[in-house]
């Protein structure tokens, strides 16, 4: 493996509960009921897509102008909560993995949904260790399309085929696979089944195994 592609949300950083203060909030407003259960629905699912889900949940139907009123007060919201962030907010041993492939220069690269990328990898303190950042400001197609991995394997330069990919939606799995990628899953195994390999968090990851997908088949 010559490129290693990384989810944010669920993989790098939780900012699903963030998603969620900020879903509920609006649910909350407008009368829906919206549950944490709810909220995995929304995972590696685009914005836009989110608020369709909610609409249809509440059986509403608004103009395109009320729309993204919400969709704009759903992100002012979330970004309240992004605008604390620091380091503290990566999860277990993710450095430990990205120092290890950072040191001996392998490329690396996020492929998220998010339109907020950027500014989270910022406040965390992770932006300089990609070498390109693809996110929902630049995809057209959402996971469970390829299109998101496939640009990034690109602009790192390496064939679909030699890049590993860290998810923990299976959307993104999905995207992966259709990618012709090796797909890793990041948590619970019942439901990543379409992953090659599942591991629940970064804290199983030994780097020996890292190490050993760099050497695989040289
Ligand atoms: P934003 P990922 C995804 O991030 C989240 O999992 C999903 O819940 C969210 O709706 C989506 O980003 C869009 O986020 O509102 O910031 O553009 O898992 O693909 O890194
Ligand atoms: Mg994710």
């Amino acid at each position: 493996m010559e490129g290693f592609i990384f989810d944010l949300d669920g993989v790098i950083v939780d900012t699903a509960k963030y998603h969620y203060l900020a879903w509920k909030h609006l649910a909350d407003e407008l009368g829906i009921p919206f549950s944490e259960e709810d909220n995995e629905r929304f995972k590696g699912v685009s914005r836009k897509r989110c608020l369709e889900i909610l609409l249809e949940m509440g059986g509403l139907s608004v103009s395109a102008g009320q729309f993204d009123t919400w969709l704009k007060e759903k992100n002012e919201d979330y970004l309240s909560y992004i605008k604390q962030m620091d380091a503290s907010e990566i999860l277990p041993d993710v450095h430990k993995v990205l120092d290890y492939l950072l040191e001996r220069e392998v490329p690396m690269a996020l492929g998220s949904a998010s339109k907020n990328a950027r500014p989270i990898l910022e406040k965390v303190g992770l932006l300089s260790y990609f070498e390109t950042i693809v996110d929902g400001n630049e995809v057209v197609r959402a996971k469970p399309d390829p299109q998101v991995f496939l640009l990034a394997a690109e602009r790192l330069g390496v064939p679909p085929e030699r890049c590993v990919v860290f998810e923990d939606a299976l959307a993104g799995i999905e995207a992966a696979n259709a990618a012709g990628m090796m797909s890793i899953g990041i948590g619970d195994p019942g439901v990543l089944t379409e992953a090659d390999r599942v591991f629940t968090d970064f804290t199983e990851i030994d780097l020996e195994y890292i190490r050993g997908l760099l050497s695989a088949g040289q």
